[in-house]
C-alpha cells in the first residue's frame, strides 16, 4: 500500500469511534432533534405533541435526576428538568383493550429519531412504582432541551440504571400487544 493510501486508511480507522459516539457532547446532533412526539398504535386517539402541547399536562418538576450507566457509574446529573408523566399521555390517548386480559399483554415502546428504543410493559407502568417516574421531558430551567438531548426526551427515574431508558430525541410512543 502506498504511504498516502495508508495514511488515509489510518485516518478513517481513527474516525470510527468518533462516528460511533456521534451523540455525545461536542458533536453536532442537530439532525437528530425532534420537534414533535407522536403517540400511536393500540390507542383510541393518536396524539401529535409539541413541547408546548406537553405543557397542557400536569407538570413534573425534577430538581435532580442522576443518569447511571450499566455498571452503576454516574454518567451525568440532570438538573432543573420539567416533564409530564408518560401515563398521563397514555390516558389521554386511551389504550385499546378489546378483551380484559389485553392490557397485561400490552407493551409501550419509546422510539428515538436514531431508532434507539426502550420498552415498558403496561403492568410496569400502571401496576408498579416505576410507572409514576416515567417522564417525557421538554424543558430544562424553563428552556427547551439542548440538541444533544433533543427538544423531547424520556427518562425512567426509578430505574436502578437510568441511562438505558433515558431516550434522547424521543420521536414516537408506540403501543403494541404481544400475541
Ligand atoms: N436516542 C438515544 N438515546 C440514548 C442512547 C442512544 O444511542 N440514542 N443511548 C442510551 C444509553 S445506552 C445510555 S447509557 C445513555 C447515556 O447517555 P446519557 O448520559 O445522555 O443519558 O443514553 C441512552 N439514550
Ligand atoms: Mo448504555
Amino acid at each position: 500500500m502506498n504511504p498516502l493510501r495508508r495514511r488515509t486508511l489510518i485516518a478513517l480507522l481513527a474516525l470510527g469511534p468518533v462516528l460511533a459516539r456521534a451523540h455525545t457532547a461536542g458533536t453536532d446532533t442537530s439532525g437528530l432533534v425532534t420537534q414533535t412526539l407522536s403517540v400511536g398504535g393500540r390507542v383510541k386517539v393518536s396524539l401529535m405533541l409539541s413541547p408546548d402541547d406537553l405543557k397542557a399536562y400536569p407538570v413534573q418538576n425534577q430538581a435532580e435526576i442522576t443518569v447511571k450507566g450499566r455498571k452503576g457509574e454516574t454518567l451525568r446529573v440532570l438538573k432543573g428538568y420539567s416533564g409530564v408523566k408518560l401515563i398521563d399521555l397514555l390516558d389521554k390517548a386511551t389504550l385499546v383493550a378489546a378483551e380484559p386480559n389485553d392490557l397485561k399483554k400490552t407493551i409501550v415502546v419509546a422510539i428515538a429519531s436514531d431508532d434507539y428504543k426502550a420498552v415498558f410493559s403496561w403492568s410496569e407502568l400502571y401496576n408498579t412504582s416505576v410507572g409514576e417516574g416515567v417522564l417525557v421531558l421538554y424543558a430544562k430551567d424553563g428552556k427547551p432541551l439542548a440538541d444533544d438531548e433533543g427538544r423531547i426526551a424520556l427518562i425512567s427515574i426509578n430505574d436502578l440504571h437510568t441511562g438505558p431508558r433515558h431516550v434522547r430525541w424521543l420521536k414516537d410512543i408506540q403501543i403494541r400487544k404481544i400475541d
